[in-house]
């Protein structure tokens, strides 16, 4: 066998630059803002910071839709700043993985401009640009090319006027959809990841990969989807999700960009709604199409008809996820750990308390995920145990996906306001976006401007100053857990067994590799709870490695949200 890749023991987390930090008193973060906080991150031993986009952007969706690919947004910095980052991190022995945003450009993108001038434009065919529907005007209502609804709320479609065509977007107006099907495109994505590996980054994290190949029919139309109970739209996703060229098309990506590098860059393919099943494929070594997965599964748990349609998480659900993707992807195949990242709310928030056990399940829930298979990212603020934003506004939102969603939700009449802003407080992306805590001064010493998001009033308590010099906080469990898979190759590489599968408040599994056999034991409830083990008396002296409580305990009760890692002796 050959040795295992180095990403199988590595954390990699996640820097939103926007929130992250401010160095110039305009309260927006910003490069220069990273570099002064890798002190922070070497700290904490992460491996590989993947930055969210730093491109040239109108910020319609915050960076997400990029008008170019090989410059710096001005608010972020220079390309200067960008290598300076770059080799800094580097000399700290850390990597670097930008956000590669393929899937669609901005439609100030040149390439787009160029698009939309005519329809004889040569780059007419970069995008998905189509007429009406049949014996329909364009701009009747419905008579958009299919009836598939975007992300941020309306049609995926939008006419422009100057040609009378319409172009897919499958999130804002301002994101039209790259076709993927026109191999210039592709050529000229692939010279643009060229020259971002060729300045020295260590990979691509690829947003919504897994949309990139449309199930275009042979006379160039795309299908409808099926319009689900109380939905606006069709769901176009079967219609766009993994299609048909998808693994050819990353195939050929590996072979243009990747493959015959040194440096073996890190390669993450960002697929909502992608199974176990099309997971093994994306990632089995053999086939060479990315490293590993970042799916949804385990996000969408408290999700009813919609994101923000909240439902209460029921842990066996949790596990039967988690433990479905453990064994799926046993033999051959590598997934991501995360709780959070800049679209998801706070973790401690969400399935834990952010009010009394705080810090308990915090800890609790990072011993949880770490210890799975797969390679855990943590996102900006998550080691301090940041918690949601609870605005009590809609004026205190940014995120397209929340205003437009709340907008049409009152527009429909769907839900009175007080119900809006209560699922916003639960769901919105903004929880995740509110800035970095770092000490109890003002802003957090995010910025010493105007931030343009409000700051959690919360920093004075929770800030990462406070955190750096206390071994009981949340800032140095984080580092123990990452400690611990630098060290103990049964974390990294270790097979997995659930325990108590039925059991609706303990999340307990081993993970065994040669002659190690590690248990943990996660408590989801704020009350004392039975651990009942298999063969428990193999685990009544095994030595506590890593635990939330200041002492040991007893390996059948679990304490509050107590999480513990045991090895067997
Ligand atoms: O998100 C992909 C995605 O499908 C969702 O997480 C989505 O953002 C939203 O939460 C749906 O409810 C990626 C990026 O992470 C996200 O920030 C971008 O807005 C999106 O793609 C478009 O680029
Ligand atoms: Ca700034």
């Amino acid at each position: 066998t050959t040795a295992a890749p180095w990403w199988t023991s590595a954390v990699v987390y996640q820097v939103y630059p926007r929130s992250f930090a401010d160095s110039n008193g305009d309260g927006i973060g910003d490069l220069r803002g990273i570099a002064s906080k890798l002190d922070h991150l070497e700290r904490l031993g992460v491996d590989v910071i993947w930055l969210s986009p730093v491109y040239a952007s109108p910020q319609d969706d915050a960076g997400y839709d990029i008008s170019d690919y090989q410059a710096i947004d001005p608010s972020f910095g220079t390309l200067e700043d960008f290598d300076a980052l770059l080799a800094d991190v580097h000399a700290r022995g850390m990597k670097l993985v930008m956000d590669l945003v393929v899937n669609h450009t901005s439609d100030e993108h040149p390439w787009f401009i160029e698009s939309r001038s005519s329809v004889d434009s040569p780059k007419r065919d970069w995008y998905w640009w189509r007429p009406a529907r049949p014996h329909m005007e364009a701009g009747a209502p419905g008579a958009e090319p299919t009836n598939w609804g975007s992300f941020f709320s309306g049609p995926a479609w939008d006419l422009d006027e100057l040609t009378g065509e319409y172009y897919l977007h499958l999130f804002s107006r301002k994101q039209p959809d790259l076709n993927w099907e026109n191999p210039q495109v592709r050529a000229a994505i692939y010279s643009m990841m060229r020259w971002w590996l060729d300045r020295g980054v260590d990979g691509f994290r690829m947003d919504v990969i897994n949309f990139i190949s449309k199930d275009v029919r042979a006379d160039g139309s795309l299908p409808d989807g099926i319009v689900h109970d109380g939905a606006l739209y069709g769901d176009g996703q079967p219609h766009y999700g993994c299609g048909p060229r998808i693994h050819e098309y990353l195939q050929e990506m590996n072979r243009e960009v990747f493959a015959g590098r040194e440096s073996a860059p890190l390669t993450v393919g960002e697929m909502p709604g992608v199974t176990v099943e099309e997971a093994v494929l994306f990632t089995d070594p053999a086939r060479a199409e990315v490293d590993m997965v970042f799916q949804f599964e385990h996000v969408g748990l408290d999700h009813g008809a919609n994101k923000f349609d909240v439902h209460p998480l029921r842990l066996t659900d949790l596990k039967a996820s988690f433990g479905r993707w453990q064994a799926g992807l046993a033999e051959s195949g590598w997934n991501s750990l995360y709780w959070d990242n800049h679209d998801q709310p706070r973790i401690v928030s969400r399935f834990g308390d952010d009010g009394e056990h705080r810090e308990l399940s915090a800890t609790m829930l990072a011993t949880v995920l770490h210890l799975h298979r797969g390679t855990p990212y943590i996102y900006q603020g998550e080691e301090l145990g940041m918690t949601n934003a609870h605005f009590e506004s809609i004026d205190s939102y940014r995120d397209i996906e929340t205003l437009n969603y709340f907008a049409e939700a009152i527009a429909h009449g769907h839900a009175t306001q007080d119900d809006l802003l209560e699922s916003l407080r639960v769901m919105s992306r903004d929880n995740a976006r509110t800035p970095v805590q770092w000490d109890d001064g003002p802003h957090a010493g995010f910025t010493t401007g105007q931030p343009w998001i409000a700051v959690n009033p919360n920093s004075s308590e929770i800030n990462a100053a406070a955190q750096h010099d206390d071994p009981g906080s949340v800032f140095h469990f984080y580092r123990r857990l990452i400690e611990l898979r630098h060290t103990e190759p049964a974390v990294a590489l270790g097979d997995f067994t659930m325990l108590m599968a039925d059991d609706e408040a303990v999340y307990a599994f081993v993970r065994r590799l040669a002659g190690t056999e590690l248990l943990v034991v996660g408590n989801f409830t704020d009350r004392e709870q039975l651990v009942v083990l298999p063969a428990a008396e193999i685990w009544a002296d095994a030595e506590l490695v890593l635990g939330n409580y200041p002492d040991a305990g007893s390996v059948d009760i679990a304490r509050p949200w107590e999480a513990r890692v045991f090895r067997r002796l």
